[in-house]
Parts: structure tokens; sequence; C-alpha cells
């Protein structure tokens, strides 16, 4: 079924870190429209596609997006409605070729990525059908994912002296969507309970998680495992389970090697670490565990980690099907993380999802450490049934959108399973 579009508007927003960043409004010609916010990240891969941001230092120190907003208001939306168009990939293919880079930088990647979310909804508003019910699937069919809090932030994500920049809990055994929401944000209250017993800080990081003066990892995940405990739940696969982002090209050194907590490790020092976290920690996930430029690092953490645990590309991976396609290749990493606006389209992340599929590979959807209310990234993960979500803590309206989307799906469609697809 063809369509037409009238108009495609946007306009400067605060994202939630107080950055702007895009709203975008897409209608069509049956009337329907769509809305979507446009998230944007702190820690990011080099590869990524190109956030358009205004350098003007008189307005928000440069960071201003009139420039991207102006593209969508002017050449985007004129264009957009020069044609009929075939579906959403058609349109999406459409607007690369417009830029004419290879990572959007001409008209920039947040207004590409912004037009794209709102047509998928602005087509889903004109089948009538609810987001995850309209967007395809990548072979997987629909589920409710594993919800994964971020519950303690550091790195670049949090001013204390915590190098790892995310300490997720993962609620695996948890029966239902509703009750991984409720194991969330009860070991969430356990663990402000716990560091403020224990003398430390509870102020909040970008993704609401707690960031206490602590440093040393370990520390942090046994704080983690007896808020767990406190809580009432069993730490572990069956019960709530810890995922890592240690987002570890920002502590990465120029000679290659990581600085920790003040001490310098290499990436098989690195490497041994993480096998003595797995051993000694309820950890079922590790995101960017090594820098993006440590190529043969990577190899040799999936050839000796991949088995017993899941290792999620982000940096390194940039959901670039193509990106990812050579790093499954090269025996990189099981699993890819899943960002819209790390590549510009949804119709290319999907294709990243896709390329993970076919090969056994993990999808895990994430949102941005800035972020809008757009629960966009929910109904994308129940719709391609990845089954991992992670959107930060059980805490502050832009991340628990994401989450309350997910309650208000699972209410709509109590059939739909919850939890990691079995791979
Ligand atoms: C990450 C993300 C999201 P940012 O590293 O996975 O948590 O952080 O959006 O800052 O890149
Ligand atoms: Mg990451």
């Amino acid at each position: 079924m063809t369509f037409g579009i009238t108009n495609a508007t946007a306009l400067e927003i605060l994202d939630s870190r107080g950055r702007p960043t895009l709203s975008v409004t897409v209608e069509l010609s049956d009337g329907s429209s769509g809305v979507a916010g446009v998230p944007s990240g702190a820690s990011t891969g080099s590869r990524e596609a190109v956030e358009l941001r205004d350098g003007d230092p008189a307005r928000f120190s440069g960071g201003g997006v009139l420039t991207a907003v102006n593209h969508v208001n002017t050449e985007i939306a004129e264009h957009l409605r020069g044609r009929t168009w075939e579906s959403l990939a058609d349109l999406d293919r459409s607007l690369q070729a417009l830029d004419g880079t290879q990572n959007k930088a001409r008209l920039g990647a947040n207004a590409i990525v912004g037009v794209s979310m709102a047509t998928a909804r602005a087509l889903a508003a004109s089948a009538a059908q609810p987001l995850f019910e309209w967007l395809p699937s990548v072979g997987q069919s629909p589920r409710l994912p594993v919800p994964c809090f971020n519950v303690l932030n550091g790195g670049v994500h949090a001013p204390n002296a915590l190098d790892f920049q995310e300490l997720m809990i993962s609620p695996l055994g948890a029966p239902s969507i509703a009750e991984a929401v409720r194991a969330g944000a009860e070991i969430y209250a356990a663990l402000r309970k716990r560091l403020a017993a224990d003398g430390h800080a509870t102020g909040l990081g970008d993704e609401g998680g707690f960031a206490p003066d602590l440093a040393e990892p370990e520390e942090v995940l046994a704080v983690i495992v007896a808020a767990i405990t406190d809580a009432g739940y069993t730490p572990g696969r069956d019960g709530v389970a810890i995922a890592l982002d240690p987002a570890a090209s920002e502590f990465a050194t120029a000679d290659g090697t990581y600085r920790v907590n003040g001490q310098t490790l290499t990436s098989d020092d690195m490497i041994d670490r993480y096998a003595a976290m797995i051993d000694a920690y309820p950890i079922w996930s590790i995101e960017d565990g090594l820098g993006e430029a440590d190529h043969d690092g990577w190899q040799r953490l999936t050839a000796r980690l991949g088995e017993r645990i899941q290792i999620v590309g982000d940096d390194n991976f940039c959901t670039n099907p193509a990106i990812i396609a050579a790093a499954i290749d090269d025996h990189i990493a099981n699993a890819a993380l899943i960002k819209l606006n790390q590549i510009g389209t949804v119709t290319e992340t999907l294709e990243a999802m896709a390329v993970c599929q076919r090969a056994g590979y993990g999808q895990m959807i994430s949102h941005r450490s800035g972020e809008t209310p757009d629960s966009f990234i929910a109904d994308l993960a129940v719709a391609t049934g990845c089954g991992q979500l992670k959107t930060g803590a059980p805490a502050r309206g832009e991340r628990v959108a994401k989450y309350n989307r997910l309650l208000e799906i699972s209410v709509a469609r109590p059939d739909l399973p919850y939890g990691p697809p079995s791979r």
C-alpha cells in the first residue's frame, strides 16, 4: 500500500540532560500523523551516524540543533511531499540518498532518525495498529523483553569515581513483565536504602541509577547482589541477574591499556578480571567490556567468555549492519546493542537486527543516556521479539516511559510471552 506525506516538521526541544534535541512530526495524506523524540548519547562510538549540532557558541554552548530542525522543515519536508512512497523502507532509503553521505553527516542523523521514527508512527496510526503490531519482526515472534534496569551509574554518565558506566539488573527469572518491573523497582529501593545505610550519597547519574562514591567495580557488584537479596529476590539467572556495560572505550588509553580505579590493565588483564567477576557474581551479559579499537582483545574476550555469558558490541558495532556482519565473520561478540540513532533509520536498525538474527547473535535494544519521553524502543523491542531492552533505572520519567509502555502492551496482549528468546 502506497502513501503520501503532506508535511514533516521539527522543533528544538530539551532532552533529559537539558541539551537540545528534536521533536519531529510527520503527517500523511490520509490525515494520520506521528511524532518522535530523538535520543542522544554521551559515550558514543566513533563510527556512529552523525548527530548534527549547530556549533554556535552563543546557543547551548554550540549544542543547538536548529540546523537539523531546519533540514526537516525545508529540504526533507519538500522531498517527502514530492512523491508517493511504497513503504517505510522506500522512504528511509530515499532519505539516505538525499543525505548523500555514508554517515548522514549532511542532513544529520538526528533529523533523519526523527523523520523515520515519526513516519513509522504515522503509518501505524494509518493502519489503526499499535506501533508494536505494525513494526515488522526480524524473524522472531513478538515477546515482552527482559528489562535491564541500570541501577548504578558511573563513567561519563556520573560525576563519581567509578570507571564502569552501567551496572544493570535483569529479572531473567520473573514470570511476567509486570513482576520484572516490580522486581526492578523493589531492588532499586533496597539499593537506595543500603547505600544510605553505608553512608554513601544516593544522588543519581544520567540514566537514573545511583552514583555513589564507590570506585572498585567488585565492591559495587557486591552491594547490588546484597540489594537483590534485601528485596527478597534470588541473585542469578533463575531470579535477578546482573548485566554490565563498562563502556571501556571511555577508559581505554592511547597505548591500548585500560585505567580502572587507578590501576593500569592490559586487555588480557581485563579479560581475567571479567572471568573472575563472572565466577563471583551472577553476571549474564557484558557490553563493551573492551574498547572499540581493541579488535584482537575482543576476539580473545569472545573466545574466553562467549560460551558462558552474552558478549555485546556497542561502540564497536554502532548498529551498523555492515560493521556487525564483519564482526560476526571475525568472531567478535555474540550479541549487539541496538540503538536507532546510532545508524539513523528504522529500516537500517531492523536490518542490523536481522543480520544478528541470521548469525544467532542476540540483540539488546537500548535507549541513549539523553532521552525524551518517547517510548518507541519499547514497541520496537516487543515487535522484533529480541527479548532484551535496556532503558535505564526504574525511575525518572524518560526512563519509566519505556517500562510503563511494556506494562501497557502486556495488558493489551496478555498472550505475549515474557523473557529472552531461547537461542
Ligand atoms: C551506552 C549508552 C546507553 P550513551 O553506552 O550503551 O546506555 O550510553 O547513550 O551515552 O552512548
Ligand atoms: Mg554501551
